[in-house]
This record gives structure tokens, sequence and C-alpha cells, in this order.
């Protein structure tokens, strides 16, 4: 059965003023999931006006009582995360195990948001006056405008509209176009949760229609976005023009370190689900392993064999370890960066064949695929692929290997496997990235420490833990003078 999705608007459910409509088809087979409305400036316009009314009541809510509808919508999630879980799967193609993680980040914000209503905490300081008291309270700033990509689409919604919420703000989010019925499930559960209308609003469609109305609009005050580096660029640019706080989480090149003293056992799982769980299409995935001295002689062999292993179709069926990428012409990006890297030089270890037999020829399947011998500073080397391509670039030592995880122009997520304790701290001062695991994979952030990272990652911001609250507000500095006189500063208090 064909989903049928509307925008929502002020707790209307609407379709696009002009009437246009976008598909979604699944990338296991390209049959058609659902049909939603192709949203543009006038959809987006409507939406703002919505979430400007009823950010009059919702910003004076208290904030704890705010927080209890978040905590409201986790529950309501728990509950649905079977259902939800299923339509995630099918429409964007992640495995169903992952898929109900996804919603589990989602559920984890959601308690974390909630008992934030509670602390939102402000400073009190000594005032430099004898009778005068200073302190800093957290004010809501506005309309926030959330737009997210299609590969985790509940959770990285979930780390942007709670803390936007529990702050005080109204929403205006457009989630992506290739998975947007699960995002409507999760919108679903915060209006079932007792959302008042208009709080948070849902507009549907492409980043160029939808997407650059609520980036240019002159009614949304801070911009939350997710998605490619160069996107990122112009929604700062374009933001800019109208003074928005922006926030932005883009690309990664993620490095795994490997030391000849690591545990290899340990390495191999760990790359394994770092390379190639998601398919890869985690902006936290796996895409380099930097292997130092022969430790490649003892890892590739064990690498290939469980790579050759894993096995790719349908994300809904438990045997399966590898879903689908998101869509045809995505999977040409992937093995086109694989072919670059073969006339570089690179040697494919394993896959890097677009399967043409069987149930894998309906979809866009791609193999775990691992290429060799890829040189520093080239395509391979740098490019984000945002597929189950690994590239292994081999290195002499851990200064080298340092370097080389470092000349890529992302920053996000890193790793080092060692028993060294010394190169592990040595690692972890040095990578720059917003994230560094030790004997752990580059992916598997939880939800309640900061997540972002530094370069073209991003622009300063984290997400996730307590630091989302304070870009989803504003300090108001409070000074209260009790002496009954003017008293002024700097200059009544020093006697020369
Ligand atoms: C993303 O790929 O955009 O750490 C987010 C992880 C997940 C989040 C990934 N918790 O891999």
């Amino acid at each position: 059965m064909t989903i049928q999705l509307t925008h929502n608007i002020g707790g209307v459910a609407t379709p696009s003023v002009d009437g246009r409509t976008l598909e979604v088809h699944s990338p296991s087979d390209d049959a058609l999931v659902g049909v939603a409305p192709r949203g543009s400036a006038a959809d987006v316009d409507r939406a703002v006006k919505a979430a400007r009314e009823a950010f009059e009541t919702w910003s004076r809510l208290p904030a704890p009582a705010r927080g209890e509808i978040l905590a409201k919508s986790g529950r309501i999630l728990e509950q649905r995360k079977d259902e939800i879980a299923a339509v995630m799967s099918r429409e964007m193609g992640k495995r169903t195990e992952e898929a109900k993680g996804d919603i589990q980040e989602a559920i984890d914000t959601a308690y974390y948001a909630a008992t934030e209503g509670r602390r939102l905490f402000g400073r009190t300081a000594p005032s430099e006056l004898p009778n005068k008291f200073g302190m800093t309270i957290r004010r809501p700033i506005g309309v926030a405008g959330i737009i997210t990509a299609w590969n985790f689409p509940i959770a990285v919604p979930s780390w942007k509209i709670y803390p936007a919420l529990v702050c005080g703000n109204s929403v205006v989010w457009k989630p992506a176009e290739e998975a947007p019925c699960s995002g409507a499930m999760f919108a679903q559960a915060l209006w079932d949760a007792g959302l008042p209308n208009g709080v948070l609003n849902v507009v549907h469609g492409y980043g160029e229609e939808a997407g650059a109305a609520l980036v240019a609009h002159a009614g949304v005050n801070c911009l939350s976005f997710t998605g490619g580096t160069e996107v990122g660029k112009l929604i700062a640019s374009e933001g800019g023009k109208t003074l928005k706080h922006v926030t932005l989480e883009l690309g990664g090149k993620n490095p795994v370190i490997v030391l000849p003293d690591a545990n290899i056992d340990l390495a191999v799982d760990g790359i394994l689900w770092g390379a190639f769980g998601t398919a890869g299409q985690r902006c936290t995935a796996t895409s380099r392993l930097i292997a130092v001295g022969d430790v490649a002689d003892r890892l590739l062999p064990k690498l290939i064999e469980r790579a050759n292993k894993l096995v790719l179709g349908d994300p809904a069926d438990k045997r399966v370890d590898v879903g689908p990428l998101i869509s045809k012409k995505h999977r040409e990006r992937v093995h086109a960066f694989v072919e670059q890297g073969k006339s570089e030089g690179g040697k494919v270890l394993t896959g890097g064949a677009i399967p043409t037999d069987g149930p894998l020829a309906k979809g866009w399947f791609y193999p775990a695929t691992l290429v060799d011998d890829v040189k520093a500073g080239s395509t391979l080397a740098l490019k984000e692929v945002f597929g189950p391509v690994l590239s292994v670039i081999r290195v002499k030592s851990l200064d080298e290997a340092i370097a080389v995880a470092n000349e890529v122009e992302y920053g996000l997520s890193s790793s080092i496997y060692t028993a060294d304790v010394n190169a592990a701290f040595r690692a972890i001062e040095r990578i720059e990235a917003g994230i560094t695991y030790v004997n752990a994979p580059t992916i598997g952030a939880e939800a309640h420490f900061p997540f972002g990272g530094v370069k073209g990652t991003g622009n300063g911001h984290r997400e996730g833990g307590w630091a989302p609250y304070e870009f989803f507000s504003e300090v108001k500095t409070v000074y209260v003078d009790y002496s009954g006189g003017l008293q002024r500063a700097q200059i009544d208090n020093r006697q020369e």
C-alpha cells in the first residue's frame, strides 16, 4: 500500500499550494513506497507564519512542561518502534535492526531533552559593585528551520527538533525527500504526545525548492542542517544574509588507524562494522584504513575473508548484512569512485562490481569493497564516497598515519586500534576530528555526548548531549541593582 503524505502546517494536514507531489521509491526494488507533497516557497511561507504564531504561547509554557510532551513522544516512539522501522527500512534501505537503532537514538534524545527542560542553566557571578546582582538566563530564539538528510531519517532530526522545542522555539522541518514517510511518523509521535498545533510544522519537498525557501525566509531565526558540505556552505552564506544562526553537520572521510600491536580480530570486527554497516552511508562511516607497518599483511586476509561473507540484499531480511544504496544515481557515483581509485593505482581486493543477477538486479545494491594501495593524496584517499568502500592506505609510522588522517578537508569521526596507551593519547590529541574512538569503530556515537566535526565537517557547533541547547537559545545577561542609588561600573568602584 502506498503511503500518502501531506504537509502539516499549523496542525492541518495539507497538500502543496500548487498541488505538486513527489514519489518515494524503495532502493531495494524500486517499488513505489509513498507520495509526498512537493513543497515550494508558498508552503514554506504558510508554515513559517504558523510557527511564528505558535511561538507566542509555546515559548511561554514553562520549559519543564515542554519537556513532558517530549518525554511522552519518546514513549510513543518506543511503542511504535517496529512499525516505524519497517517503513524506514523500506523507504531508504537501512537494515531493520539498524532502523530500530535509528529510532532508539531519537528515544534517548527525547528523554535527555525532556529533562533538559529542568536545567537550561544560566549562571551567576559576583558583581563588581556592592548591592548588585548579576546572572544569565536563556531565552528561545524564535522559529527554527530544520533540514535533514535521508540516512538517519529520525535520529538526526531528533537531535535538532527536541532541543529546539525544549528551548521554547517553534519549528519548520523539511525532512529528506528520500525518507519522508518515517520522518512523518516521527513528527506524528510529537503531535500525538500533545504538542500544540503549529509548534512543529512539516513541509516536504526538495532542497532546491522548499529547503531554499526555508533558508531565505526572513521569519526563520535559526537553521540547522545535516547534509553535504557544498550545500552547507550555500546555507551558511544564504542564511547569513538575514543573520540567521546556522549549525551545520556535513561530510566525513573517517580514518581508522591500526598499529602493529593492535588486537587484530577486534580491529577486523570494528572495521567491518564501521565501513559496511548502513552500507557505508553514514557521515561517520569508516572510509580509510590507515595500516601502520606490517599490520596490513595480518589484517587484510581476515578482512577480505569476512567482507566476502557479508550478505547483500533485502534490508528487512535478518540474514542480510548490507542493504542497498539510496539511489541508482548514488550507486553510479560510488562505483565511479572505485573506478577512479583503480585508475590511480588502487587494487580492488574484494567487491567493486555492480550486481546484475537475481533479485539484487532490481535494487541499487553495491558489495562491500576493499581497495588496497590507495595513495595518500589520491581521489579515493580524499573524497567522501558515502558507500561501502574502504580504502587501504599503508604507512610506516604513527606520525605518518596521523598526517594522512589529517590530510582531508573533513574532520568528523576517527579511530585508532592499539594496545599502546601512549600511542592512543597521541592520536587523541593530534587527529583533527570532532570524535576519536580508541579500540572501537568510527560509528556509534551515543545521544548524550556532543557530536560534530572540525574543518569542512561543520561550522563549530555540536549536536547531541548538552551542546545543542546553547545553539537553540540565546543568553540574556541580567543585572539587578538593589543599592537604591546610581552605581557606575568601571568608575565608582575605582578610587584614584
Ligand atoms: C550520520 O551519519 O549522519 O555515530 C549520523 C553514528 C550514529 C549517527 C550517524 N549514531 O554513526
